[in-house]
């Protein structure tokens, strides 16, 4: 058989967002001998981009991508640590999170998953992320992109307020920012002074390709 015969299964159990089929194919795939970025690149990170563009066509929606999104998680919680053992080259790190004083994470974990989808490694902080955490996390990750998500328009300062201490702490141009969620517009973004806003998860990983220059 060839590698491809191992990579459908996977690939197609990632667009019908099921699971344990997800789980199991890639079993297959890497007992048959499949190289592990091969599985990753062709079965999860192709499957995730044609989900991202299914959601575009109005053909998915978010239940959709997250039921997908769940199944690509567990094919690659597979995959971690034997990419980490090869040292397969990451697209970049992205640590992500909600900001201070908001505890909406339905979407930000949408974006997460979707851009480890796309092969970036993602630093997720969790929800009620001061400004400080953002940077320090930052910094202590070398990360490329920092992504901040927020529902409230009460909480949207954060954001702000997070580029500023990027500033203070002279970080500014070695990390770029992005942001998200349902109150956040372009023109919020340019406000603050963000590298990029995306309404969804999909264009996301677009955002953070272009921000990282792949
Ligand atoms: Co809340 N809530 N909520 N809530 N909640 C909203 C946001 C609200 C619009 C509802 C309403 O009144 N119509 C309203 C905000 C009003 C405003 O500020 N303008 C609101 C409120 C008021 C509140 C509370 C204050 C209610 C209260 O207690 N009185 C409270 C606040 C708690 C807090 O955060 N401190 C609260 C609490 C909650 C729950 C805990 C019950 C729950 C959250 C559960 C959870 O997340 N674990 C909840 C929910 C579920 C919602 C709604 C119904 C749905 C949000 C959601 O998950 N959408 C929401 C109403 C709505 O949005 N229609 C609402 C689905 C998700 C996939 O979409 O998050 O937009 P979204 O993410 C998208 C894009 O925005 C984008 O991509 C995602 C996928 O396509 N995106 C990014 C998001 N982050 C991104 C980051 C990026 C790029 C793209 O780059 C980094």
């Amino acid at each position: 058989m060839e590698y491809q015969d191992f990579i459908v299964p996977i690939y197609e159990a990632v667009l019908d967002g099921n699971a344990p089929a997800a789980k199991a194919a890639v079993e297959v795939a890497l007992l048959e001998g499949v190289p592990v970025e091969v599985v990753l690149k062709e079965g999860l990170i192709n499957a995730m981009a044609e989900v991202g563009r299914l959601f575009e066509e109005n053909e998915y929606f978010v239940p959709e991508m997250l039921v997908s999104a769940r199944a690509m998680q567990s094919g690659l919680n597979i995959l971690k640590p034997l990419l980490a053992e090869i040292g397969a080259p990451s697209a970049g790190r992205v640590v992500i999170g909600t900001v201070k004083g908001d505890l909406h994470d339905i979407g930000k974990n949408l974006v997460g998953m979707m851009l480890e989808g796309a092969g970036f490694e993602v630093i997720d902080l969790g929800t009620d992320v001061s400004p400080e955490k953002f940077v320090k996390a930052a910094v202590d990750n070398d990360a490329a992109i920092i992504g901040m998500s927020a529902l409230l328009t009460t909480t949207m300062p954060s954001m702000g307020a997070t580029i500023k201490h990027l500033e203070e702490q002279g970080l500014r141009e070695q990390v770029k920012v992005m942001v998200g969620g349902a109150p956040v517009t372009d023109g919020f973004a340019e406000q603050i002074g963000a590298d990029g806003y995306s309404p969804d998860a999909s264009s996301a990983v677009r955002l953070a390709k272009f921000l990282v220059e792949i």
